[in-house]
């Protein structure tokens, strides 16, 4: 009896998890187990053994039976510890911070002027990039033998051979977009119409696209002044100085007349470049009054209406604002073009330390 006690307690401590431990289990108190068959003999002897016998291997019994209990209420705490060991997860961790990218300055800068003129009254115009000869140079009194239809090295959408729908080209200027507005609203109408135009020029001054910010102003009795007004409050604002000086020069468009470039004056200490003060002049934009055969195109009578139009590059703009040298920044990857758009290998310590020598 004792040797088999010792059998089966030490069987039990041995087993290493659940499914060891059934097996001594069946083994022991199983149906066809050692303890049973014991207890089955017990029928053959006299009624004295039988009682001293059966009483023992009752108790032996159940000693089996609680230390197979005990052990698996054993095995089962092992589990669940070292499932807590495996499955720690520290919450008080810092989150893993996610790279996010930032606004392109260019569409930084036309979400900028767009908030600036809407503050003068002006809403925002869209059009189509594909757009008709008419719209991009018949509306604008640039007609076929004009000399500017050449200047604009405008690329011409292909047409198979029998296609006798008007010629169709990328749009050289947002000017289209407003001859459209002035068709759709007629006038008063303020409007500015931001957008990609195209022209066949690279150089290293030159995209073949870039993007454009045109302004136009219709009502009985705009003047001049009102765009020299309007020109500066943007400067300003866009620029964020409270004193910007324009200079007015003389000039030719042909859907403008009279027509006007304008400079903004400027310095330029050490590659450090202020608006509004020194004695520099940089050229920032196109304007005049819209020219009444315009004005006829689009639907609007000359003889009632008139009103301002101007026309600036974005990209400049952004450059200068945020501190661009020249174009070569987009072709050749520049560190402040970088850094704005959150370019992450910049921040590997290494890699910035290579680029920066
Ligand atoms: C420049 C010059 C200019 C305009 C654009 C315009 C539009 C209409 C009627 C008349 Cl619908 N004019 N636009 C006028 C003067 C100049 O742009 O140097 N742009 C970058």
């Amino acid at each position: 009896m004792s040797e088999l006690r010792g059998k089966y307690i030490e069987a039990v401590a041995r087993a290493a998890d659940e499914a060891a431990l059934e097996e001594v289990r069946l083994a022991a108190l199983g149906k066809k187990g050692e303890i049973s068959a014991m207890m089955a003999t017990l029928g053959k002897m006299a009624p004295e053994e039988r009682k001293t016998a059966g009483a023992a291997l009752n108790i032996l019994r159940d000693e089996i039976d609680a230390a197979l209990r005990a052990r698996k209420a054993a095995l089962a705490d092992a589990a669940l510890d070292a499932r807590l060991k495996s499955e720690w997860l520290d919450v008080t961790l810092p989150g893993r911070p996610r790279r996010a990218g930032t606004i392109h300055p260019v569409s930084q800068v036309m979400d900028e002027l767009t908030a600036i003129f809407a503050d003068m009254g002006f809403s925002v115009a869209e059009g189509p990039q594909v757009e008709s000869d008419w719209y991009n140079f018949d509306a604008l009194n640039i007609p076929p033998e004009h000399p500017a239809r050449q200047e604009h090295d405008t690329f011409f959408m292909h047409r198979a051979a029998g296609d006798d729908r008007p010629p169709h080209v990328l749009r050289t200027h947002t000017s289209p977009v407003q001859i459209r507005a002035m068709m759709d609203r007629g006038a008063p109408i303020r409007v500015i119409a931001p957008g990609r135009v195209y022209r066949m020029d690279m150089d290293q001054t030159h995209t073949p696209m870039f993007h454009q910010v045109e302004g136009l102003a219709i009502d009985r009795d705009i003047s001049m002044a009102n765009l020299k007004w309007v020109l500066e409050e943007f400067c300003r604002a866009f620029f964020e100085v409270d004193k910007v000086e324009l200079r007015f020069r003389a000039s030719h468009f042909p859907f403008t007349e009279p027509s006007a470039e304008v400079d903004i004056r400027y310095s330029n200490v050490g590659g450090q470049l202020k608006i509004g003060e020194g004695e520099k002049w940089m050229e920032i934009l196109g304007s005049g009054m819209v020219h009444p055969k315009v004005l006829q195109a689009a639907g609007v009578n000359p003889d009632e209406w008139q009103g301002f139009a101007f026309g600036m590059g974005i990209d400049r703009l952004a450059m200068l604002k945020y501190g661009i040298p020249d174009l070569r920044a987009f072709f050749e990857s520049d560190l402040r073009w970088l850094r704005h758009y959150g370019f992450s290998a910049l921040d590997m310590p290494d890699l910035a330390a290579g680029l920066s020598r």
